[in-house]
């Protein structure tokens, strides 16, 4: 008999992380939810541990020490993680770099690159031992690719996640374990308001009008890019909304 896959995902309390243990959980997944707030991880788990195994640990990404430790005490029937979805991260300020703070950009890059690292780090060699059909999905963005103003240090630390997620397939080419890189562009979930420092009006006012992607969409894909064929890999899916598209070339004038 198969044993049932497991899941891991960074940032379960919200938004992209909270859809993606739904949508797993809707195939059977086994799940590990870790994000920072005990209170939303322990609604999440009485919401599914019914239907799924569930083991939750409040987990901030960037203590490497505390990682390290949470992954090693795994319980037995969660030890074999099968798919990592590392999805934890942020973007802090929506003004140019130079108004930027200096603690605002270390957190932007602890979070998302060191932190993504930490965990990626502390699974390789449990990804590896599973083997075929084992995953990461890496949650980067349209800004690691794009530019536009104010994106300066998110961007740039996305564009990290994609080159490392390219990177990190040629490492373990042989071993069965596929790497995505999911570049979603706009969607609804608290990244605004977390960007805007809890300013409500702000997270409104960038979603009203539109119709941005939602966290179901991307949990689908993640879903997708998880379960495909073994001997299938897709390499990195940038998804906008379809009111979303590029900008032109920006000129300063006298
Ligand atoms: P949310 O703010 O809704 O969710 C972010 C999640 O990251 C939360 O669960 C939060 O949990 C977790 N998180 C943040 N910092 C840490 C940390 N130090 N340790 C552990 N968990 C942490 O935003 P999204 O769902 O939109 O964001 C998910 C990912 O998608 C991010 O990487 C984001 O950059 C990316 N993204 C978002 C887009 C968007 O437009 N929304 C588009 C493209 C990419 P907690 O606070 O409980 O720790
Ligand atoms: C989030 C999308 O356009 O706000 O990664 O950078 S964007």
């Amino acid at each position: 008999m198969m044993s049932t896959p497991v899941v891991f995902i960074t940032g379960a309390t919200s938004g992209f992380g909270r859809a993606c243990a739904h949508r797993f959980a809707s195939a059977g997944w086994a799940l590990i939810l870790t994000g920072r707030r005990q209170e939303r991880l322990e609604d999440l788990k009485t919401d599914l541990k019914d239907s799924v195994p569930v083991y939750s640990a409040v987990l901030d990404v960037r203590d490497s020490q505390a990682v390290t430790a949470m992954i090693n005490d795994l319980p037995p029937e969660f030890s074999d993680v099968t798919c990592l979805v590392n999805n934890a991260g942020l973007a802090l300020g929506a003004g140019p770099a130079q108004e930027a703070s200096l603690e605002d950009w270390h957190t932007v890059v602890d979070t998302n690159i060191t932190g993504l690292l930490n965990v990626t780090h502390a699974l390789l060699n449990t990804l590896i031992r599973v083997g075929r059909g084992a995953a990461i999905i890496n949650i980067s963005s349209t800004a690691a690719l794009w530019p536009y103003p104010g994106s300066h240090v998110y961007g740039a630390s996305k564009a990290f996640v994609n080159q490392f997620s390219y990177n990190l397939r040629c490492d373990l080419k042989g071993t069965g374990v596929r790497v995505t890189d999911i570049a979603p562009g706009m969607a609804e979930t608290e990244f605004t308001l977390v960007r805007m420092k809890g300013d409500h009006q702000a997270s409104d006012n960038l979603y009203s009008g539109v119709e941005p992607i939602q966290p179901e969409d991307i949990a689908e894909q993640v879903f997708y890019a998880a379960t495909l064929p073994p001997h299938l890999n897709i390499n990195r899916l940038e998804i906008m909304p379809v009111c979303q598209s590029w900008a032109g070339l920006a000129v300063d004038r006298e």
